[in-house]
């Protein structure tokens, strides 16, 4: 099979290293190809950002049906376009930050979320009550390390391990989400510096697309995520014309 891993952002370096941890834990039948879009933001920081990452997402989706992908991951800890996306896709979607508080609800009875900054801590919180994890997600926190500088600030490892300590006495919780992509290679680390499980969404994200595909599972096309209406777009957008109006 084929898994399609879409880093929202523009930012190569992140995408090989999503990539490489992807790759790290598929099984031998799997292929892994992670990407970037041809358009977007640099990194994802705010609504905004999230607003314009979504036409390259549903570009890649779009390529991908051409190539015959079976499954996809979207590699941003905001999940964005992750609806349209599954009207588009033709076999299963999974988010990051959904795919990583399932796995970390399997671990104890709650965990704790570790993110880039304060901004971003609102959306986070959406997501897991949207997911159904508002009782499970004990604390979100800020590490406030902007998404760009995780690669290049040399006290990223220990300043998010140490609010991955902090966040798991304050919030009483028995397991760790790691609140970016770019923190996929990290989890391992943090896990054996503070004695808990800490989950990184791309690699979760990846396996649970593996087992849907597997199990010959894909997202429902009767009612809210049928195949998009045909429809006419225009000025920018103008390529993503579906189907005859
Ligand atoms: C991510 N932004 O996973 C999110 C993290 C965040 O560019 N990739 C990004 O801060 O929401």
């Amino acid at each position: 099979m084929l898994i399609k891993v879409i880093n929202p952002n523009t930012t190569w370096s992140m995408t090989a290293t999503i990539e490489q941890c992807a790759r790290a834990v598929v099984g031998p039948g799997t292929r892994v190809e992670a990407v970037s879009p041809s358009m977007g933001p640099a990194s994802i920081e705010s609504h905004y950002d999230e607003a314009l990452s979504v036409p390259g997402i549903l570009d890649e989706i779009a390529k991908g049906e051409k190539d015959g992908v079976d499954g996809y991951v979207i590699a941003c800890f905001g999940d964005p376009g992750m609806d349209a996306a599954r009207e588009l896709a033709s076999g299963p979607v999974v988010g990051i930050a959904e795919a990583a508080m399932h796995a970390a609800s399997f671990l104890g009875r709650g965990f704790s979320v570790v993110t880039t900054l304060g901004r971003t801590v609102g959306r986070a919180q959406d997501l897991a009550d949207h997911y159904g994890f508002a009782r499970a997600c004990r604390g979100i926190h800020a590490c406030e390390i902007a998404v760009l500088d995780l690669e290049t600030d040399p006290d990223a490892l220990k300043i998010i391990t140490e609010a991955c300590r902090t966040a798991v006495e304050v919030d009483g919780s028995d397991a760790v989400v790691l609140g970016c992509a770019g923190m996929a290679d990290l989890c391992r680390h943090i896990s054996d510096e503070i004695g808990v499980p800490v989950v990184d969404g791309v690699s979760a994200a990846t396996l649970f697309v593996q087992s849907l595909v597997t199990l010959g599972l894909r997202t429902s096309r009767r009612g809210e995520f049928a195949q998009p209406l045909p429809k006419t777009y225009t000025g920018l957008l103008a390529g993503f014309t579906t189907g005859e109006e």
